[in-house]
């Protein structure tokens, strides 16, 4: 990961999509309105790869308990166009293109795995349907390059996850094994990371009310180039703990090694949380 100056992401309040446009209509209103070019909305129509993503769980409801209206959205377009996801190139522009090039992500397996008494390979769209289905919660997330987004994630709490796991008491902590498929993704046959991309986070972190995993963005099945099917998002960490693409969750005894701290452990830690002395969770999304 490159260190850049500070860019002009953090929007004037004047550029977000006003809230109204996405929180107060009925979802199928929403929808058409964010499909046919509402303000803050330049994305238009789906395309069919996007629609090829985890479909399970839509539409979603807004969690009033993770919706605070100091947070004001970045558009859409934005969000789902100015990425960070190596494997499919470092130019934050290169993820939407490269990764809708026919790399498939449905069917797609997740395996939990471990020290839990629920091993399970399971189907994403299973496993949103075994989590009761989604949500939605309005989160800011910050990258340590000095940019930030707020968006509206939908998906499930990962502590539903881990129950349905059901760890051993001597699991401590939770990995995050991402995807790895270098004959069709070519980002993944250079050395620029140690592929597969992998995180991790302390038990009681994961079981935070705020941990969850993604499976949409703005009501709409999460995108590539966002990391579908599934997806990590812990608000209060930076987001390269936020491991796209999850292929299998493990339990663990010891804290494992990420992957950018295997490539930079003085730049990069393991609880990697944003402004909080001893890395703990704050109690509310406002972070
Ligand atoms: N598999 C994978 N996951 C990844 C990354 C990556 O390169 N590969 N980049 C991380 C970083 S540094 C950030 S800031 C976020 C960016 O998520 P976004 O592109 O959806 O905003 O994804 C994280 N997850
Ligand atoms: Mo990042």
């Amino acid at each position: 990961m490159l260190i850049r100056t500070p860019q002009n992401w953090d929007l004037p309040e004047s550029a977000a999509t006003p809230e109204r446009d996405y929180l107060l209509r009925p979802r199928r209103d929403f929808l058409k309105t964010i499909g046919y070019g509402a303000a803050g909305m330049a994305g238009g129509a789906l395309t069919s790869h996007e629609l090829l993503a985890t479909t399970a769980g839509f539409p979603t409801r807004m969690n009033p308990d993770h919706r605070d209206p100091a947070l004001k959205p970045t558009p859409y377009e934005l969000v789902t166009s100015y990425n960070n996801f190596s494997d499919f190139g470092t130019g934050k522009d290169e993820p939407k293109p490269n990764a809708n090039k026919g790399w498939k992500t449905e069917p797609w397996t997740v395996e939990l795995g471990g020290l839990i008494r629920n091993p399970v390979k399971i189907d994403a769209n299973d496993l949103v349907n075994k989590m009761g289905g989604a949500e939605q919660r309005v989160y800011r997330f910050r990258c340590v390059e000095a940019w930030s987004m707020v968006s509206p994630w939908d998906g499930f709490p990962l502590a539903k996850l881990i129950a349905f796991a059901d760890p051993k008491p001597e699991a401590k902590f939770v990995t995050f094994t991402t995807f790895n498929d270098p004959k069709n993704v070519p980002g993944q046959r250079g050395t620029a990371l140690d592929w597969p991309y992998f995180e991790g986070l302390r038990l009681d972190e994961a079981n935070h009310d705020l941990s969850f995993i993604a499976t949409g963005i703005y009501g709409r099945p999460i995108p590539n180039q966002n990391g579908a099917p599934l997806r990590l998002v812990v608000p209060w960490k930076y987001g390269f703990k936020y491991g796209k693409s999850i292929v299998k969750i493990d339990f663990v005894a010891k804290q494992p090694r990420n992957t950018w701290q295997v490539l930079q452990a003085r730049e990069y830690g393991f609880y990697a949380g944003w402004k909080r002395a001893g890395g703990r969770a704050p109690n509310s999304c406002r972070t």
